[in-house]
């Protein structure tokens, strides 16, 4: 039998569809004539109700809603309502929705220089220079909204949203306890290559699919942030997690570029002002989610080993078995790809400088 989830999203859909086909009819007009139309704004994000990107959205939604005097409506779409990371993302293209969440960990496929944010050990071990790396640089933001735009996407921003955790059924302490480990990665070629680096079997999967397989032993582990871990269930069918700070959760949120060049002046540096004041927002946010998720992981599941920390050995062995995976994806990107990584470890290297000094 059908049931009401089923028909939610179908009205749903279907409502999408009557705007793609309609676009006036997603705006309803204000009483008074001279008065301009209230305008709706529709914001998919890739992540379940209460996560990182549910409160980005919901700032973003209060900001756009407040700053235009209620001319403008925004309305979120959490993961499951609209499908797929990849999905969303097609959404967007086709202008059915006007924002989304799209994360490297897919988005690679359509455009291989994001895999840049997937490369482990590359990012500094101090969240708050890489939130400068991913929101100061205009430089890294101009490369890659161009590479953006050859999508027909604008890229809004880029922020991080926690270290990526191990979740797995056994120890891990060395790139050789990976031998034959199958790790569920996220759909873009470079996180193959990044886990067949430590001799693991990685199989992609969309993140809907992960609980299951982690319970039916299709998969024997996982990465996420550990707020993620917890929304998604995905330590009460793991018996490890374990940090090993290998790289960042980076997203970026996008909108139709056609979209974005056919609004006025001031509506295109509403939305830029919202994003740029989004980016200390959500730092905040992460830590905060990240520390009070891990609290209610220990308390609901005391037996979970947690290894908080690897040795400085073990992170020197990881760190060295992933060397090869950059020019995997130098092979994948070519010589713009080969640029864009040293510039990225340049910048990297000149916010750490800065700090010690
Ligand atoms: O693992 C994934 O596929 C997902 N993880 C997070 C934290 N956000 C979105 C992404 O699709």
């Amino acid at each position: 039998m059908m049931n009401s989830a089923f028909y939610l999203k179908l009205i749903q859909l279907s409502g999408l569809l009557i705007c793609l086909i309609l676009p006036s009819a997603c705006e309803s007009e204000g009483t008074a004539s001279t008065e301009e139309p209230v305008v709706q704004w529709r914001f998919a994000i890739e992540e379940t109700i209460g996560s990182v990107q549910h409160q980005y959205a919901i700032k973003f939604k209060e900001l756009i809603e407040t700053r235009s005097a209620g001319k403008i409506e925004v309305t979120i779409y959490p993961y499951g309502t609209l499908g797929t990371s990849d999905q969303i993302t097609e959404l967007v293209d086709m202008e059915v929705i006007q924002f989304a969440m799209a994360s490297p960990g897919h988005l690679g496929k359509l455009i291989p220089e994001v895999q840049v944010f997937l490369l482990h050990f590359l990012f500094s071990d101090d969240d708050e220079i890489n939130n400068k790396v991913l929101n100061e640089d205009p430089k890294l933001q101009e490369t890659f909204d161009e590479l953006y735009a050859r999508k027909d996407l604008k890229l809004l921003s880029i922020f991080s949203e926690g270290w990526q955790v191990w979740t797995t059924k056994k120890d891990i302490q060395t790139p050789d306890d990976f031998q034959g480990v199958k790790m569920r990665v996220m759909t873009t070629p470079l996180l193959l290559a990044a886990y067949e680096a430590y001799g693991a079997s990685p199989t992609p999967l969309p993140y809907s699919e992960v609980y299951s397989a982690l319970q039916l032993n299709m998969i024997d582990g996982q990465e996420n942030p550990v707020f993620a871990i917890q929304e998604m269930n995905f330590y009460e069918v793991t018996d490890w997690m374990i940090f090993a700070r290998h790289a960042p959760f980076i997203t970026t949120a996008v909108t139709n570029r056609k979209f974005f060049n056919s609004l006025s002046p001031e509506r295109q540096k509403l939305v830029l002002g919202v994003v740029s004041d989004l980016n200390g927002y959500i730092l905040d946010v992460q830590k905060q989610f990240n520390r009070e998720r891990l609290n209610l992981i220990r308390k609901n599941r005391p037996k979970l080993k947690i290894v908080d920390e690897l040795t400085p050995e073990a992170r020197a062995a990881f760190r060295e078995a992933s060397q090869p995976v950059r020019e995997q994806f130098i092979e994948m990107t070519g010589e713009d790809g080969r640029k864009l990584l040293e510039e990225i470890k340049a910048t990297i290297k000149n916010y750490e400088d800065r700090q010690t000094q």
